[in-house]
């Protein structure tokens, strides 16, 4: 997010300045919170919020926490971490689901925000995490937003409530959609609202109503951050008169100064729940206070950085291979391939050790990716002809000396593998290729996988 750029830019040289101090003092302490307040003002952030920031970090400083085996520099950058992430929330705000499906969720927010743009999205999103959203448009007023959410929801392949040509109010659309989600069996219905440039009274009372009838157990409001503080001072509206349960950032891509995100949870004691990151359906991220504020602080994003490269490996592999999964297609070839993705992975265990946060990342930590052992079975199937590759049934006994004698291993190796193979082909099946596409990108790699030997 290039949004913190400027802010983290101005943090870096507080830091530095202290790097020369012995000691903390009060003196060179106040000039470093002078220099970190006017960063965070320039940044667009809130004045209240960032009053109450700079006092809790000279608190803190001056205080008893005051770590004698850390430098001023570090002391500052971990004080001011640790508020940064409080401000911005604590911990990942998951959203909430009804005790009884379905869940209905109200997007909400002003026009142009980014509502039908993010209803999409979380309707992919959701749909990636074990959940079968129901789009519905109620923004009766303008029909080319109910064909938008229409085209987007065909482009994402997921299903949307049309309604009948009686129902044209927005409380018997999403009622009726609701009635739909019941009958299908889905657990999220996605509500899209109308928006105003600005917010009125008509609006509100008609939100006010789906709110009332529907009992929506989250009420997203969607807020652009390129317009900064009026962004905030929407969703505090929005809070007010109608009750929000979180908030969707959207254009975080773009070089808005971030004060928005600093903002909004300390305003409206809302948490951000999830932000928008560009055009696409897949641009949304739920949010890490931790990670942003790390981001904030130029330790680099290292953990996006790792999900993304991971979730971006061959994408258009991992789609194929989900096909053929379904399709009972997988072949030795493909578990070849799979297996030069797992080892293109390697150099993250040496990553790892880098991080400061490994916590957070256990399991993988415990996946050993025993690069030997995967050359070898390559080396294995490498000696396979086409047809075996295509076809592991037909490689029968001499076939397995020939195979072995050719890449250097023994019978049993060979043996060992297919069965490997036969039982990585049987377990993928059960993740329904999940664990190919979205999750093989997360990593979430399941004990002892591609191997009976790994630890997990
Ligand atoms: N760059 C960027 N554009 C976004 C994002 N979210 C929405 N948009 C764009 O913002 C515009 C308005 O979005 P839309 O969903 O129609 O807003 P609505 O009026 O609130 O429903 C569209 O051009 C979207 O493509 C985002 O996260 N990043
Ligand atoms: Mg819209």
């Amino acid at each position: 997010m290039i949004m913190f750029d400027n802010l983290s830019d101005k943090l870096q040289r507080v830091f530095k300045n202290l790097r020369g101090e012995g000691k903390l003092t009060p003196e060179n302490m106040e000039t470093a919170l002078r220099e970190i307040r006017m960063a965070l003002l320039e940044a667009d952030v809130n004045f209240r919020v960032v009053k109450q920031l700079i006092e809790n970090i000279k608190a803190k400083a001056m205080g008893e926490e005051v770590l004698l085996s850390l430098s001023p520099t570090q002391q500052v950058v971990k004080i001011v971490n640790e508020e940064l992430i409080k401000v911005l929330g604590s911990h990942e705000s998951k959203l909430r689901f009804a005790n009884e499906p379905p869940s209905v969720f109200l997007i909400v927010g002003l026009q142009g925000s980014g509502k039908t743009t993010s209803a999409g999205k979380l309707a992919r999103w959701l749909s990636r995490n074990g959940h079968r959203p129901l789009l519905v448009s109620v923004d009766v007023y303008r029909p080319a937003a109910r064909e938008q959410l229409k085209v987007i929801a065909r482009e994402i392949n997921q299903p949307l409530y049309e309604g009948t040509a009686e129902e044209k109010l927005p409380l018997a659309l999403a009622s009726a959609a609701r009635r739909e989600a019941v009958q299908s069996g889905r657990d999220v219905v996605l509500v899209d609202t109308a928006g105003r440039l600005h917010i009125d009274d008509e609006l509100m009372v008609e939100l006010q109503e789906l709110k009332q009838q529907l009992n929506p157990v989250e009420i997203l409001f969607v807020a652009d951050a390129m317009t900064g503080q009026d962004a905030v001072k929407s969703a505090d509206e929005f809070h007010k008169r109608l009750g929000i349960t979180g908030v969707i950032l959207t254009k975080m891509d773009g070089d808005a100064r971030g004060g928005a995100a600093l903002s909004i949870r300390s305003v409206t004691g809302q948490p951000l729940k999830f932000v928008g990151v560009g055009e696409k359906f897949d641009a949304l991220e739920p949010f890490h206070p931790d990670r942003v504020a790390n981001r904030i602080l130029g330790m680099g994003d290292i953990l996006s950085l790792i999900e993304k490269a991971s979730a971006e490996i061959d994408q258009k592999k991992a789609v194929e291979m989900q096909r053929k999964l379904i399709e009972n297609d997988f072949t030795l070839e493909d578990f070849r391939d799979q297996l030069r993705q797992v080892r293109k992975l390697g150099p993250i265990g040496s990553l790892l050790d880098m991080m400061p946060k490994v916590g957070m990342l256990k399991e993988l930590k415990d996946v050993k990716i025993d690069e030997n052992e995967i050359n070898h079975v390559v080396a294995i199937i490498d000696s396979m002809t086409p047809s075996e590759r295509a076809n592991h049934m037909i490689i029968n006994g001499s076939r397995r000396r020939r195979i072995a004698r050719g890449s250097g291993t023994s019978v049993q190796e060979v043996n060992q593998l297919l069965k490997q193979y036969a039982q990585a082909r049987k377990m993928m099946k059960t993740f329904s290729g999940g664990m190919l596409g979205k999750k093989f990108g997360k990593m979430k790699l399941p004990p002892g996988f591609p191997f009976g030997q790994m630890p997990g």
